[in-house]
C-alpha cells in the first residue's frame, strides 16, 4: 500500500507516518521548503525508513497546485491524508489571507487531481472541532450546527464541504475526520499545552520564571495525538467514506490543565501563572467536548490516553528537553528563546 501525507513534517504528521510505515505501507511525504532544515520530528523515521527506504520525501507545497497533481500522479497511492495546514488559531487572524489560501487551494487540488486522474484514490481530509465554534456546554457530533469563528475554522468548513461534495458529486472514497484538540510530546510550542508543558519543565530546572497565558477560561477537549492518527487510518478501511467525530467526551480549561501541570512537579501553577491579552484572540471558541459515539460504533475507536496520562507524558518529555537546554545553556552553546515564543 501507497500513501501521500501532506502536512508530514507536523505534529500529526509524525505519529500517522509511523503507523503507516509500522503498517508496511510505503509513506510518500510532503515537506515545504524553509530556510533551515525543518524535519526534526521525522528524523527518527527517515533514519529507520528512508531516504531509499520506505518512506520518501518530497519539496512541495499546498499553494504549489502543479507540484502536487504531479506527484499524485506519479506516485499513484491507495490513500491520500491531508494534514497540511496554517494550523494556529490566532495566527490565522493575523495571517488571514495565507491561512485560508493554503487550506483551501490545497484540498481543492487534491481533490480535483483525484477526480481528473484515478477516482480509486482515498482522501482523507483533517477537519476541526474549531469548526463548531463552541459556546455552550453541549456535546458537539456529526451533526452539530457548523458556526466558524476564525479564518482558520471558516477555511476548514470550506475544506470540509467540498470533501462532502466530491463524496456526494463524483463518488470518490473522501472522508472527513472531525478531530477535536489532540496534544502530544510534539505539539507545537505556541499551542496551549505544549506552551504551559514546555514551561513546567524549564520553571522545574530553574530556566524560567514566569509563564503568560491568555484566556485560562476556555475548555477544550484534549486527546493524545497518536490516537487520534490510528482513527485517521481506520476510517479511510471503513466500508464507506463518511464523517467522523474523534474525542474523548471530557472537557477541561486552560486553568485545569495549567494546574495538573504544575501539580506533577510538585507547583502550584498560581505562583507562576499570569496572563495577558496579548494571548488573547478577537473572537474566541469558549467550550469544546466532543461525542465520539459514532467513531466507537463504527470504527471501534476510542481515545485510549486519560487526560492525566497526556498531561504527565507532556510534561515528562519537556523536562527531559529542559535538562538538555540546561546543559547548552551552561556551556554557552544556545542563548535562551522562549521570550520569542508566542
Ligand atoms: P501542525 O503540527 O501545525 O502541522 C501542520 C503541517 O502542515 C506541518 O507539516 C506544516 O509544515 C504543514 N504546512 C503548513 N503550511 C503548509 C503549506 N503551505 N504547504 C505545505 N505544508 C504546509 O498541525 P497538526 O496538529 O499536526 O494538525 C494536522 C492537521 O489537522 C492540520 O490540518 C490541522 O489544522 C488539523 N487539526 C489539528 C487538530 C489538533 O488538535 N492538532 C485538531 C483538528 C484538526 P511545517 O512543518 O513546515 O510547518
Ligand atoms: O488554544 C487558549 C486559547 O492554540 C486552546 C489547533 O490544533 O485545536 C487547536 O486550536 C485554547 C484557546 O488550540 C493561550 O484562547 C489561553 O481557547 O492550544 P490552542 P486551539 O485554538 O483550540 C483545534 C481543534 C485545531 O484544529 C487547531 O489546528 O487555549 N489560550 N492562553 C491560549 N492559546 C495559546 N495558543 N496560547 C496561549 O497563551
Amino acid at each position: 500500500m501507497k500513501a501521500i501525507v501532506t502536512g508530514t513534517t507536523g505534529q500529526d504528521g509524525y505519529y500517522l507516518s509511523k503507523q503507516l510505515l509500522q503498517n508496511g505501507y510505503e509513506v510518500h511525504g510532503l515537506v515545504r521548503r524553509s530556510s533551515n532544515i525543518n524535519t526534526f520530528r521525522i528524523d527518527p523515521l527517515i533514519s529507520e525508513y528512508g531516504p531509499e527506504g520506505k518512506f520518501k520525501l518530497y519539496y512541495s507545497d499546498l499553494i504549489d497546485s502543479s507540484s502536487i497533481t504531479n506527484l499524485i500522479n506519479n506516485i499513484q497511492p491507495d490513500e491520500i491524508y491531508n494534514l497540511a495546514a496554517q494550523s494556529h488559531v490566532a495566527v490565522s487572524f493575523k495571517n488571514p489571507i495565507y491561512s485560508t489560501h493554503t487550506s483551501t487551494t490545497g484540498t481543492v487540488t487534491i481533490l480535483e487531481s483525484i477526480r481528473n486522474g484515478n477516482k480509486d484514490i482515498k482522501f482523507y481530509q483533517a477537519s476541526s472541532s474549531e469548526m463548531f465554534g463552541g459556546e455552550k456546554e453541549e456535546k458537539l457530533n456529526e451533526k452539530s450546527k457548523l458556526n466558524p469563528k476564525s479564518p482558520y475554522a471558516a477555511a476548514k468548513v470550506f475544506c470540509h464541504d467540498m470533501t462532502k461534495i466530491y463524496r456526494e458529486a463524483y463518488g470518490i472514497f473522501a472522508v472527513n475526520g472531525i478531530l477535536f484538540n489532540h496534544e502530544s510530546p510534539v505539539r507545537g510550542e505556541t499551542f496551549v499545552t505544549r506552551k504551559i508543558t514546555q514551561a513546567v519543565g524549564r520553571i522545574h530546572l530553574g530556566l524560567q520564571s514566569k509563564l503568560t497565558l491568555g484566556n485560562l477560561d476556555a475548555s477544550r477537549d484534549w486527546g493524545f495525538a497518536g490516537d487520534y492518527t490510528k482513527g485517521m487510518y481506520l476510517m479511510m478501511q471503513h466500508s464507506e467514506p463518511d464523517d467522523w467525530v474523534l474525542a474523548t467526551g471530557e472537557t477541561h480549561t486552560v486553568k485545569e490543565f495549567a494546574s495538573k501541570a504544575f501539580e506533577s512537579v510538585g507547583l502550584n501553577w498560581e505562583e507562576f501563572v499570569e496572563t495577558s491579552d496579548k494571548y488573547k484572540r478577537p473572537n474566541e471558541v469558549n467550550h469544546l467536548l466532543g461525542d465520539p459515539e459514532k467513531a466507537k460504533n463504527e470504527l471501534g475507536w476510542v481515545a485510549e490516553t486519560s487526560f492525566d496520562d497526556l498531561v504527565k507524558m507532556m510534561v515528562e518529555s519537556d523536562i527531559e528537553s529542559a535538562e538538555r537546554e540546561k546543559v547548552l545553556l551552561e556551556n554557552k552553546l544556545i542563548k535562551p528563546t522562549w521570550e520569542y515564543h508566542t
